[in-house]
């Protein structure tokens, strides 16, 4: 999962960039970038680290004019290296710089095809080298000095029929403008607006709509799957489908716990959507357990909280903030030669005692993923002096591997996968299990849009929409994905990338 916006602006864009990424901070703290474009020159920054850490006054000032594209990453099949920070820039043709959230499942196919039709090299593991490049091949083959909003969507296209997988992303076009789109099923978001200054209009596109807001833009619209907006840097806005069978089937799992509370993510309140997965919840918990000796509900902060509280006053049971979160992490540091030391949770969140002494507690979560912080909850809940302590989930179980763009371990790493309630409530320590149903899940986020007839579910029922997730991919992601294959690699590509920065080959990253 990672977070992207694109402005074409009347005035400098860098401090409205920065701002729309600090608000996108939640999709990504890995890495973070900004492309700007001015005069025939495109400018670029990326980095390491919090959006705050990546840019200085220095980064700022350099970012100049008044179209540029940001993105913040969170790491996906093994991308968390440097050189694969985004935005990614390809100088030819014309110059183009791309931010892309989400996953694509034929990269390696791609790979070949693009070094074999046009002698492109892809020089990371990221698929979004491969998107852009896609791209860029597409548009070139025109062999056009000057192209618009036709040749655009022409490539898009074309891009559609060759890519799968799912993607949102934004591109720049040196001279040309900013460019919006969104795969046929739509998994991703990604949503346009616009705002008025006295120099006339300024838009702008963004993975979700909290950014717009805060940014001070209106809300015009999701991008629908498979269109395609286009923003010519004159600020003129052109827009086409271009998939040949669009179906949307948005990702479920951004109302669990990817979005923001605040975001509208097609048509769909994901606070509202979080409410009624706690009164769900309650409504299982009355029928499968109506003689339930519940005391209190205590949320584990801070995604589960919606939930848990529209599931306390369904039930009429008291609802108790009864851990507390550290909201001031302090970084890990890891010494050369060190393996990553793994924090608990208890550095992360600390119990109030008297919340749960001679208590019967039920902890809400938003999802229960691989299960290891859900035993640490349990157990501390426990040595507060909780009587029982029962577990809910506003998700249903997690028992398969995401493959659209959510750093999701691989099925052995799920406690769900092959595992029944029961083994799963053994394995935590809870006293009762209770998860959400799938079809209440689903009818948590359609009430908000009931002309959505499907959703990504894949996370809990192995259906992947697009419809050509093969075993073979799925065993090849699980390789990719394994924990020590990911560490080998980004140790490899992190010593690749200081001889670089060292040598001065790449300046302006790192
Ligand atoms: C955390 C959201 N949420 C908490 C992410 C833990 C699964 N985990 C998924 C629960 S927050 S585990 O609110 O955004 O901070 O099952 O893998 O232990």
């Amino acid at each position: 999962m990672c977070g992207i916006i694109g402005i074409v602006g009347r005035n400098a864009v860098n401090q409205s960039l920065y701002d729309g990424l600090t608000v996108l901070q939640h999709r990504g703290q890995d890495a973070a970038g900004i492309a700007t474009y001015e005069d025939g020159r495109v400018y670029l920054r990326k980095s390491d680290g919090l959006v705050r850490d990546v840019f200085h006054t220095r980064h700022m000032l350099n970012l100049k004019g008044r179209m540029g594209i940001g993105h913040v990453r969170y790491p996906t099949a093994g991308a968390s290296s440097t050189a694969e920070a985004q935005p990614f820039y390809v100088n030819s043709p014309y110059g183009i710089a791309l931010a892309h959230n989400g996953n694509l499942t034929n990269s390696d196919r791609l790979k070949r095809e693009l070094f074999h039709d046009g002698l492109r090299h892809i020089n990371t593991d990221s698929d979004s080298e491969v998107l852009l490049n896609v791209f860029a091949h597409e548009l070139q083959t025109y062999g056009k000095t000057r192209i618009g909003p036709d040749d655009i969507f022409r490539a898009i296209a074309q891009l559609h029929k060759r890519c799968r997988g799912g993607y949102a992303a934004i591109a720049m076009i040196t001279g040309v403008g900013i460019l919006g789109f969104r795969d046929p099923y739509g998994i991703r978001p990604i949503v346009f607006g616009s705002r008025e200054t006295e120099q006339g209009t300024e838009y702008v596109i963004a993975s979700e709509s909290v950014a717009i807001d805060v940014l001070g833009f209106r809300l015009l619209r999701d991008i629908a799957p498979g269109e395609v907006v286009f923003i010519s840097k004159e600020g003129e806005v052109h827009s086409r489908q271009c998939a040949e069978q669009p179906r949307l089937s948005p990702c479920i799992f951004e109302h669990v716990y990817l979005a923001r509370p605040d975001s509208i993510i097609d048509g769909i309140s994901v606070h509202k959507a979080r409410m009624r997965m706690g009164e769900a919840l309650a409504r299982k918990i009355k029928r499968e357990w109506p003689d339930h000796d519940i005391d209190v509900v205590i949320p584990i902060p801070d995604t589960s909280r919606t939930a848990a509280l529209e599931l306390a006053h369904s039930l009429g049971v008291a609802y108790r903030e009864g851990f507390i979160k550290n909201r001031y992490i302090p970084r890990t540091f890891i010494m050369p030669g060190q393996a990553l030391r793994k924090r608990s949770v208890r550095q992360k969140l600390n119990a109030i005692d008297l919340e749960f002494e001679g208590k019967n507690v039920l902890l809400v979560d938003d999802s229960i993923v691989r299960g290891t912080t859900s035993m640490q909850i349990i157990q501390m809940a426990r040595e507060c002096g909780a009587r029982r302590v029962y577990f809910a989930s506003a998700a249903p179980p997690v028992c398969y591997p995401n493959v659209y763009g959510i750093d999701m371990p691989t099925g052995e790493e799920l406690i769900a996968h092959d595992r029944s309630v029961e083994e799963v409530a053994r394995l935590l320590g809870a006293d009762r299990l209770i998860y959400q149903e799938l079809d209440d899940l689903v009818e948590a986020a359609r009430k908000g849009n009931p002309a959505i007839d499907a959703f990504d579910l894949s996370c809990f029922n192995g259906v992947y929409v697009t419809g050509d997730v093969s075993e073979g991919y799925l065993n090849h992601v699980e390789a990719q994905r394994s924990d020590e294959a990911q560490a080998r690699r980004a140790a490899a590509s992190n010593a690749l990338q200081d001889l670089y920065t060292s040598s001065g080959v790449i300046a302006d990253v790192g």
